[in-house]
This record gives C-alpha cells, structure tokens and sequence, in this order.
C-alpha cells in the first residue's frame, strides 16, 4: 500500500517485486562507489597528487580505466536481464483475466462469466483516488495472467506493489502476470496520462486463499 510521505518503493507482495527492490538496492550501491570513487580521483588530481610524468600515455592506466567501468556494467546487466526475464516469463499460469481500460473506469473479463464487470472510481474520503466500485477477487499463491487491452486511447495499468506496469494499448493484447505471496488488499492507478479524468482510474486487487482452494477443487473435479 502507498503510504504518506513515502520516498522509496512501496511494500513488495509478489517474488517479481522483491527481486526489482533487490536490484534496485544493489544498483544504488555501485552507484554510489562509483561516485565516490570518482569524486575522491578527481579531487586529488585537483589537488596536484595524481601528477606523474609516468601516467601520460600509460598503457596500464588506459586498460584500467577501459576494463573496470565494462565490469561495473556487467554486474549491473546480469541481475538486471534476470529481473527483465523473471517478470516477462508466462510460468504457465492457471488463471486469466482480461483487463480493458476505458475513458475513464477499467472493466474486468474473467472469461467463465458471461459479462464484464465495470470498476468505476469511487469518491470516499477514507482513501483518497484509491477506492473502487468493484474490487477484483483474485486467488493468492497463484500463477496468474491479465490480458490488458483498450477500448479508446492508451492507458496503463500498473500495481507498484506487485512490479507490474503494461501499457493497454486499443486493438493490441499485452500480458502481465500476478503472483502474490500474501492475502492483502492492493492498489494501483492508470499510469498513462490518458485525458481529463486519468486521476480517477484507481485498481483495487484483493487477493485471497478461499479463491484458491475453490480453483483448486473446480480443477481437479472438472
Ligand atoms: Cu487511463
């Protein structure tokens, strides 16, 4: 959930999440060696310490300051091509769902129900631009995959708290994927500056165990 005066990510819910805050946290702190480093290099040689006649047209120097930085961008690559690759994989989901946003509400499809349920923004003062007419149920522990589309201009549909962002495109299918590790409640907002009403187009996502046993043993009887 988002929280007042909150300057970092929200609370992760979903393993995708999590390795998105570890990799941020892992980043951060290269960054910040690479800063300093570079800071304490320029300083000295500001300062008159680096000054050598030996370090003009220095082989080594050169393959130093070529090789370390290739490094320092390789360990940043790695762990970054694995989050990109964890949150694109399908992980073969048991549940789908179509999202379609609207100007200005989303609507949910779940596909075995015969209509689709609007979810309109709703103005309460207990939480402000985050309240729904309709919530999404969905089952926790799960492997689950949303069809994000449009029926008007673009939007996108975004969770923070589960790493997910997609644009919803009009006459295009992109996927996202869910898999939350808790039974909570979570929020989200239209992230696509898509016209007058874009603030009021919250999401609300509840994610519960009951579900789950119930696809559960709607799977195995079927
Ligand atoms: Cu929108």
């Amino acid at each position: 959930m988002p929280i007042w005066m909150s300057l970092s990510f929200q609370n992760s819910f979903s393993p995708e999440m999590e390795s998105i805050n570890f990799f941020h946290d892992f980043s951060m702190t290269m960054i910040i060696f690479i800063f300093l480093l570079s800071s304490y290099f320029i300083f000295s040689s500001l300062m008159g310490e680096f000054f050598d006649n030996f370090s003009i047209e220095s082989h080594e120097l050169e393959l130093f300051w070529t090789f370390t930085p290739t490094l320092f961008l390789m360990f940043l690559a790695i762990p970054s091509m694995k989050v990109l690759y964890m949150t694109e994989d399908s992980q073969k989901p048991c549940f789908t769902f179509k999202i379609t946003g609207h100007q200005w509400y989303w609507s949910y499809d779940f596909m075995n129900c015969l209509e689709e349920v609007d979810s309109f923004y709703d103005s309460s003062l207990m939480s402000r631009l985050l309240k729904v007419s309709n919530v999404v149920n969905l089952p926790s522990f799960s492997n689950i995959r949303g069809l994000v589309t449009s029926s008007d201009v673009i939007h996108s549909w975004s969770i923070p708290s589960m790493g997910v962002k997609s644009d919803c495109s009009p006459g295009r299918l992109n996927q996202v994927f869910l898999m939350s590790k808790l039974n909570m409640l979570t929020v989200g907002q239209c992230s696509e500056i898509c016209g007058a009403n874009h603030s009021f187009m919250p999401i609300v996502l509840i994610f519960s165990i009951v579900l789950t046993i119930f696809s559960f043993v709607n799977t195995s009887m079927s």
